[in-house]
């Protein structure tokens, strides 16, 4: 279930950790050996911009946070460690060579790597509505909802959950875990309609491996794919348009539905929405927020809406928190709704035996 891509801050460390240290600069050399020299850390220079410190195992925290508490962000990104045991690094202990900016990191984000292995997390869903001409409200999809709760099980704000994740390289884990929590928690929850699962492009390396799991997953647990829509936000557009239309060929092939989420008056969303053709588009709940309120606002979504429609593309109106932004909403012709004046996000409790439940645990312990 977890991937083994990602390795823990466990395996850079020993009962007495050898800390072997390449270092961008004479000055961040120095540095270094004044910290240890004040923290009596045994250093020895080995090269000119290398040094190795011995760190017992339960100083190792104060000595990583207290060293890189010197650095200036860039020489930390610049620094590069790997660990051994005593001796001299390996070629193996080369390839662990890791920034040490990721191991602060990962350091932090510890207790994520523990929730995910202890399966301290679910997925609530908020659904999106469709409303017919009498006023009649009926969900017509599901959005997932990843949760995340921290080793004294408090819920931590997603976002900074995901942040953390791709600080330390396990944003592609967490987002694999969370795109599978969705399709586990839906079907526990015998929920009826689309699922919409969040997705994050920049944790894909390769869409046809990095995806495989999720699909096997849909198609394990029998959801048809025509019933699943993968969201891709807008802020990722730092992303390589190669690898975007890479992913989109792949859902597409497999029968998924595509929205770009929180589409907002950038032009880069106006952009992709040209460029992609996506089946659905997502009006970024900044928009929507007292659109009543602001002509402004109002021109754009309209218009938004109007170029979705004519790139064939079904608009869902996000974050619809009072009755006058729906009306207007409704009055331009959004095609679905959704927001805490509809539904908020909540935990559907399974309808399921617990024998069932099991089932789809164990299916999907089985797929990689
Ligand atoms: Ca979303």
């Amino acid at each position: 279930m977890f991937c083994a891509d990602c390795e823990r801050i466990e395996n850079y460390l020993f009962p007495e950790t050898t800390f072997w240290l390449f270092l961008p600069t004479f000055e961040s050399v120095n540095k270094a050996i004044i910290f240890c020299g004040n923290g009596n850390y045994p250093a020895a220079q080995t090269e000119s911009h290398c040094i190795n410190v011995k760190v017992k195992k339960d100083q190792v925290n104060r000595f990583l946070l207290g060293l890189f508490g010197e650095f200036e962000p860039n020489e930390l990104n610049a620094t590069k460690i790997t660990t051994t045991e005593g001796g001299e690094p390996t070629l193996s202990d080369i390839g662990r060579i890791v920034p040490a900016s990721v191991l602060i990191n990962r350091l932090n984000s510890e207790w994520i790597i523990q929730s995910i292995e202890n399966d301290q997390y679910e997925t609530h869903f908020q659904p999106i509505f469709e409303i017919d001409e009498n006023g009649e409200t009926r969900p017509f999809s599901y959005e997932g909802l990843f949760r995340i709760k921290d080793e004294f099980n408090n819920i931590v704000p997603p976002s900074h959950a995901f942040k953390l994740a791709e600080g330390s390289d396990l944003l592609f884990s967490l987002d694999l875990i969370a795109r599978r929590s969705a399709v586990a928690h839906f079907k526990k929850s015998g929920l009826q309609g689309k699922l919409f699962i969040n997705f994050n492009p920049s944790s894909i390396y390769d869409p046809s491996y990095c995806l495989r799991a999720t699909a096997s997953a849909i198609n394990a647990l029998g959801i048809r794919p025509e019933d699943v829509v993968f969201e891709i936000t807008e802020t990722t557009t730092a992303t390589d348009e190669s690898v975007m239309r890479g992913i989109l060929n792949f859902y597409r092939n497999a029968g998924f539905g595509v929205a770009l989420d929180d589409i907002g008056s950038g032009w880069s969303g106006l952009n992709m929405l040209h460029k992609y053709r996506p089946d659905y588009v997502k009006i970024d709940m900044d928009l929507v927020r007292d659109l009543h309120r602001d002509p402004y606002k109002q021109t754009i979504v309209k218009h938004l809406i109007q170029l979705a429609h004519d790139n064939g593309a079904k608009v869902i109106a996000e974050g619809i928190e009072s009755q006058e932004e729906l009306a207007i909403l409704q009055r331009y012709r959004a095609d679905y709704y959704q927001g805490f004046l509809l539904a908020k996000p909540k935990l559907y409790h399974s309808e399921l035996s617990q024998e069932a439940q099991s089932h789809i645990d164990d299916t999907l312990k089985g797929i990689n």
